[in-house]
């Protein structure tokens, strides 16, 4: 089997999110040396560079939507990008941007994993459900609706991006570090039957037992996509991004968790999202994502053979 080419792909926009700043994501997480740091663990790495969409015109909500036609634009672009990489074999890490671009990623691989006859298993690691609609939403960022947005409930131009409506549905999604969901979006996340190892069950079971329930039922015809939302992290490890939300997992956990996927060995995509350069110091949060995602990559601390 030939080496696998790793596709870093920047997705340079905060269209979706409620601050300015994730737009800088990519370039924070290229200082940080992610493609340098890829490649010393032996793996073929290939930056495409950023991706190009609309400006953020950081206009209020129409009818529960902030920018809902860039937000479409950005994620057709992200769609196209992704599965091409797919299709040429590559495992694509989608530099983000904002969480809302994980319509575009997730939707390219639920096609690509049609198209190869494979199942599909997303890790949402984020503080949120990211589960809203525009009619429950607290805020209109469309960066709080890409789950729902993926299994249906969304707008029809964002629903069937890619030309699969529904791109995918809730029972492939595993949520784990969720701490905050607005009241509405309870109801749905609860509705859907959605796989939720929220803080509590981290706190009860510990971060094995956790990733040993999310990841398991996997098989060789499995395809992995990870969807890291930097705000999963503790803000005492990670202030760099918009919505910091207290009690996270701790540096030990979060490389638990990057660890116990790497040992898996079915990772095939990777989104790295709301990372907020504006907010952060010394790009201690892009550094500290990349250390995670070279864990995710199979670097361990572990001295046992
Ligand atoms: N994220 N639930 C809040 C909202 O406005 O819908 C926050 C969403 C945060 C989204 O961090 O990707
Ligand atoms: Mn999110
Ligand atoms: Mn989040
Ligand atoms: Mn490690």
């Amino acid at each position: 089997m030939s080496k696998q080419t790793i596709a870093l792909v920047g997705a340079p926009t905060d269209i979706g999110a409620g601050h300015r700043g994730a737009s800088m994501g990519p370039e924070a997480l290229r200082v940080a040396q992610i493609a340098e740091k890829l490649h010393a663990r032996g793996l073929d790495v290939a930056d495409r560079g950023n991706l190009h969409g609309p400006h953020n015109p950081w206009l209020p909500p129409v009818n529960g939507y902030r920018h809902l036609a860039e937000v479409v634009a950005w994620n057709q672009v992200v769609h196209a990008a992704i599965h091409d990489e797919l299709a040429h074999g590559r495992l694509p890490i989608m530099l983000g941007g904002d969480h809302c671009l994980a319509i575009g990623s997730i939707s390219a691989v639920a096609r690509h994993c049609r198209e190869q006859d494979r199942k599909l298993r997303v890790l949402w690691l984020d503080a949120h459900a990211d589960f809203n609609t525009a009619t429950i939403t607290p805020s209109g960022n469309i960066h709080g609706m890409p789950v729902a947005c993926l299994c249906g409930n969304g707008p029809a131009e964002l629903v069937a991006i890619g030309g699969h409506a529904p791109a995918t549905t809730p029972d492939v999604f595993r949520q784990i570090g969720i701490r905050s969901v607005d009241e509405g979006e309870k109801r749905l996340v609860r509705e859907a039957k959605m796989a939720v190892y929220d803080m509590r069950h981290i706190d009860e079971v510990g971060m094995r037992g956790t990733m040993e329930e999310a990841l398991a039922g996997m098989d060789g015809d499995t395809h992995l996509h990870v969807s890291f939302d930097v705000d999963f992290l503790d803000p005492g490890i990670a202030p760099g991004v918009g919505t910091t939300v207290r009690g996270g997992p701790n540096y030990r956990e979060a490389q638990l968790c990057m660890e116990m996927i790497a040992d898996c060995g079915r990772l095939g995509s990777l989104d790295i999202v709301e990372l907020n350069p504006a907010f952060d110091k010394r790009n201690q949060t892009a550094k500290l994502a990349v250390d995670l995602v070279e864990s995710l990559f199979g670097k361990s601390t572990l001295i046992r053979a």
